[in-house]
């Protein structure tokens, strides 16, 4: 299944960084974007997953999150997160960065986590910028508020805003210096997440894609592997560290 480059690459590499997008999440039941079942084929991002939208339909925004929330609070990690998690104990240097906001990785044992695209299960102050990590799941007949009485926002980066900087900084800085680079269940259309693989190859790093379908980056990356990365991902961590998922 996998090429003798992948193998002895990932076996010898001692900074081993990892981008994921929705489709890590697919097979916890989690819908991606832009897949056949997407989240945006219902709504269209500039509609709900921006700030003008937001100001201009606070209720229809939360009322997406909410759904969004309630949906991520019912699923699990799957195989896929697992051999991440895994990956991360036997490699010397590892950093999985994500674009998902569902916090999977996290529940899977992952560690070392750059959260591009923030998190769905946290709110933010429009006012004072606090953080509430205990959102609820459900909004009221009334929009969350702040004890500042700042209107809450769901704590993610929407379309036209600046990611988080440091996180920002730390993930491209991660890319330069890795030996292999995984970009696994991402479309690779949203930037700037997308370009991290190309700056990873540009670095000199062993740049390998793993997703369901071609996408903008397949013709510039060492190999793509087309499948469902919980079922690839286990089988990689087999037969290079022989892990158990
Ligand atoms: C920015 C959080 C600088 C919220 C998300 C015009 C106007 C405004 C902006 C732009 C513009 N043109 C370009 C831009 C920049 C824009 C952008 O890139 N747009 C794209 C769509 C063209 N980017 C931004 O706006 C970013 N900010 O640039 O700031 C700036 C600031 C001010 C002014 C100017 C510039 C902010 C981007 C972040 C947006 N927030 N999410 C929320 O979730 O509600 S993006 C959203 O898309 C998610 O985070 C998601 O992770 C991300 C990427 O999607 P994918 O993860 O790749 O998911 P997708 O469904 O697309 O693909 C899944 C893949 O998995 C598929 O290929 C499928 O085949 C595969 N798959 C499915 N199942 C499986 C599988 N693979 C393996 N196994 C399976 N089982
Ligand atoms: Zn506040």
């Amino acid at each position: 299944m996998f090429t003798p480059d992948l193998i002895s690459n990932m076996k010898r590499a001692a900074r081993i960084v990892v981008l994921t997008g929705a489709g890590v999440s697919a097979e916890s039941g989690v819908p991606t974007f832009r897949g056949e079942d997407g989240l945006w084929k219902k709504f269209r991002p500039e509609e709900l997953a921006s700030f003008d939208a937001f100001i201009s339909n606070p209720r229809l925004v939360w009322e997406w999150y909410s759904y969004r929330r309630r949906l991520i609070s019912e699923v699990k990690p799957n195989p896929g997160h697992y051999a991440l998690a895994r990956m991360e104990d036997v490699v010397e240097n590892f950093c999985l960065v994500t674009q998902n906001v569902d916090g999977l990785h996290r529940s899977a044992g992952s560690r070392r986590i750059l959260e591009l695209h923030g998190n769905i299960m946290r709110n933010r102050c429009m006012e004072c910028g606090r953080k509430d990590e205990s959102a609820d799941l459900d909004v009221g007949d009334r929009l969350p508020r702040c004890r500042c009485g700042g209107l809450m926002r769901p704590d993610v980066v929407w379309f036209g805003e600046m990611l988080p900087q440091e996180i920002l900084n730390s993930a491209f800085r991660e890319a330069e210096e890795a030996e292999v680079f995984l970009s696994i269940g991402t479309s690779a259309v949203v930037q700037p997440a997308a370009s991290l693989p190309l700056v990873a190859k540009r670095n000199g790093a062993y740049v390998v894609e793993i997703n369901m379908e071609s996408t903008p980056i397949t013709s510039q990356v060492d190999e793509t592997i087309l499948g469902k990365s919980g079922e690839i991902l286990p089988r990689l961590v087999g037969e290079v560290w022989g892990i158990e998922i």
